[in-house]
């Protein structure tokens, strides 16, 4: 029987995982994320456990408790894991939820997957949670979760956060069982946002789609009110200025910049290899500009670490073999022996190395096409406590309305990019000082801590029942 209780979180991935000791023995280990570090005080604080994915296929590993954390397995057959998380969750909505940048792809047995799949997951949080306990679930690939748990359990309080962007109606409307996950969202108390706009499209479709009435952000449905509202994700700050401020840190940064050649201008790009972050238009930018001869090989330099991601979901092995034949194409026709134009990394680092590669970099370049938020534009602003560094960064990344002192570009107009770049190369540096500055004030008092702080006031407060049930 496992541990019962009053707080329990729901995602799909544990915040855990499996290493093997030099002695040889297989060990959990708490996976370093801003996730994990937000909840961890709540979750100790409570007892809580953490239901998710542990890796792996098969039958999953029996509840176990570590650093102060209930962590409760559940298991994934390797047909679900093609059908409910590459097929459903990462071909179907991801791609939909972004704009449909790449375009979605529907099959009916993905869709059945990702429902068995979501009832495990609802089923686990039923047996867990204590009597009127608070859940939160977390993100796209369980957004049927909240209604299959309240059909369980109708006494808890349940949250969902979705960590991507909402679409506007008219893209949502093309999804085949679009009235189903509609109604699993509003299974919950509270939905949560990373923006303002999204949480609009959200009460916009529940009154198309299912003709519920909504007051502000406030839907009535089944003789409940859900809440809707905007809870911009953030970073453990001080944590990441501490790590940027650390001797051992600012030494590799040194050591970085002169492995490159200590040339004037590093530009560096960090992310997941995912078609949402708009690495190849980055890249195209940058060859353009050394073929305009407005920045010069050894001058500049552009290191872009594209972690490894999804690699069996056909558009990303796709995006691959595009990114690095731009890659390719940029330094066989730029780079000089010994000198290349773009150092191009498809590897996983430490939280410290990437730090280093942060404090090393005069440029960092976020250019998604669509993002929820993006940490690494946060990361980077928090890790240039010497308020040197620029940061270009698109709108479209929910970033955007809060950074608003970076130097923000439109993904979809090249000429804007590169304009961006450009401008924030040539910025003398007491301006480079200033935009830094208000940026780090504005993440300082908007970190993750204070993210998790206001999404559980708000569904602490979220009323339930009303009175009124007049759906149209
Ligand atoms: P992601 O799409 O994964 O997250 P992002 O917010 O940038 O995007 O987070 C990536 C994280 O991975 C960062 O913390 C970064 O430091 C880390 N990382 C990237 N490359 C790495 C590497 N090579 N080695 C080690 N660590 C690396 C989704 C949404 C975002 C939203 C977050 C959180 O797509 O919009 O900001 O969830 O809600």
């Amino acid at each position: 029987m496992a541990e019962r209780s009053s707080f329990v979180v729901v995602a799909n991935r544990l915040p855990v995982d499996e290493v093997t000791t030099p002695d040889g023995e297989r060990q959990w280990r708490t996976s370093p994320g801003g996730l994990v570090t937000a909840l961890h005080p709540v979750l100790t604080e409570h007892g809580g456990t953490w239901i998710g994915w542990a890796g792996g296929t098969g039958e999953a590993p029996e509840p176990f408790e570590l650093e102060g954390i209930n962590i409760h397995p559940v298991s994934l057959s390797a047909e679900e894991l093609e059908r409910y998380y590459e097929g459903q969750s990462n071909a179907t909505i991801w791609p939909l939820y972004h704009d449909a940048v790449e375009t979605p792809v529907y099959k009916r047995r993905w869709r059945e997957a990702y429902r068995i799949v979501n009832q495990r997951f609802a089923e686990a949080a039923a047996e867990v949670a204590e009597d009127g306990a608070t859940v939160w679930v977390q993100d796209y690939q369980l957004q049927l979760v909240p209604a299959m748990l309240r059909e369980l359990r109708p006494d808890l309080k349940i949250g969902f956060f979705l960590h991507i962007p909402f679409p506007p109606i008219e893209l949502f409307m093309q999804m085949p069982f679009r009235a189903e996950v509609l109604r699993g969202l509003l299974g919950a108390d509270l939905v949560g946002f990373q923006q303002r706009l999204a949480a609009q499209n959200f009460v916009r479709l529940a009154r198309h789609l299912l003709g519920l009435r909504y007051e502000g952000q406030s839907i009535q449905v089944d003789g409940r009110k859900v809440k809707a509202g905007a809870f911009p994700i953030s970073i453990d700050t001080r944590e990441m200025e501490r790590m940027a401020a650390d001797p051992a840190v600012q030494a590799r940064a040194k050591q970085i910049r002169a492995e490159l050649g200590d040339p004037k201008t590093v530009i560096l790009g960090v992310d997941r290899l995912d078609y949402t972050k708009g690495i190849e238009l980055r890249l195209k930018a940058f060859r353009e500009l050394l073929a305009d001869g407005k920045l010069k090989v050894g001058d500049a330099v552009m290191v872009q670490v594209a972690t490894p991601s999804r690699e069996r979901v056909e558009h990303y092995q796709t995006l691959r073999v595009k990114v690095e034949r731009e890659v390719g194409r940029i330094n066989g026709e730029f780079a000089r022996v010994g000198v290349p134009a773009v150092h191009y990394l498809h590897q996983s680092y430490s939280r410290q190395e990437l730090a280093a590669m942060y404090v090393a970099a005069d440029v960092m370049m976020v250019t998604p096409l669509r993002d929820g938020m993006n940490l690494v534009a946060k990361e980077y602003v928090a890790c240039r406590a010497d308020t040197g560094g620029a940061l270009v960064l698109s709108e479209f990344a929910g970033a955007a309305t809060e950074l608003k002192q970076a130097f923000l570009c439109n993904p979809h107009d090249p000429d804007g990019v590169k304009d961006a770049l450009l401008r924030s190369v040539a910025a003398e540096p007491a301006e480079l000082k200033r935009r830094m500055r208000v940026m780090q004030r504005h993440l300082r008092q908007h970190d993750v801590a204070e993210w998790a702080r206001a999404f559980l006031d708000e569904l602490a407060t979220a009323s339930g029942e009303t009175a009124e049930t007049d759906e149209e």
